[in-house]
């Protein structure tokens, strides 16, 4: 992508990209720059303290970063930037059953928040960050209200589709 980046995805692991890859694809869809790499908290602890500490530096408004298991990476990040940072908790395969990564992204601290989604919700990261772009910028806020549209439009058609069946939906 030609333009600067101004949402950086990161995640853990290669092993995250399976997942991770909805918030790229949903940026792309919204023609926002981004950047995707791999910053692990445990395994590359210092290249993990130089990305979170120049993103703002460097032009980035929102961090999404996404881990598994012993999920560190989101809320370590948060903790060296002011920036917003939106975490997905990752089925990992080092994960029990999601929960674990699940709550070592959510259960921050006081003073250091991290938005976290869904678990292997990052499509809704991407539609967030989106989101926080959007409150700035005109043409960003206006595919956003594109793509709601559509949404509403889906379940119109699924509730109509209903009621062609002779089955009430509700009222
Ligand atoms: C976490 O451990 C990563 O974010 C990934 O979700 C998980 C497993 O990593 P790999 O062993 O697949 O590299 O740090």
């Amino acid at each position: 992508m030609a333009d600067k980046a101004i949402v950086g995805i990161i995640m853990g692991s290669q092993s995250d990209l399976r997942v991770m890859r909805e918030a790229a694809e949903f940026l792309e869809e919204m023609k926002i720059p981004f950047e995707l790499t791999i910053v692990s908290a445990h395994r590359t602890p210092r290249r993990m303290m130089d990305y979170a500490s120049s993103a703002q530096s460097r032009g980035l408004s929102v961090i999404i970063a996404g881990a598994g298991g012993a999920a560190h990476l989101p809320g370590m990040v948060a903790s060296l930037t002011s920036l917003p940072v939106i975490g997905v908790p990752i089925k990992s395969s080092n994960s029990i059953d999601g929960w674990d990564s699940i709550l070592s992204i959510l259960q921050m601290p006081s003073g250091v928040p991290v938005a976290t989604v869904a678990l292997d919700g990052a499509k809704n990261a991407g539609i967030l960050a989106a989101q926080i772009i959007g409150t700035k910028d005109k043409s960003v806020a206006k595919k956003l209200n594109q793509f709601k549209s559509t949404l509403q439009k889906k379940v119109e058609k699924s509730f109509q589709e209903l009621e062609t069946k002779g089955w009430k939906g509700t009222q």
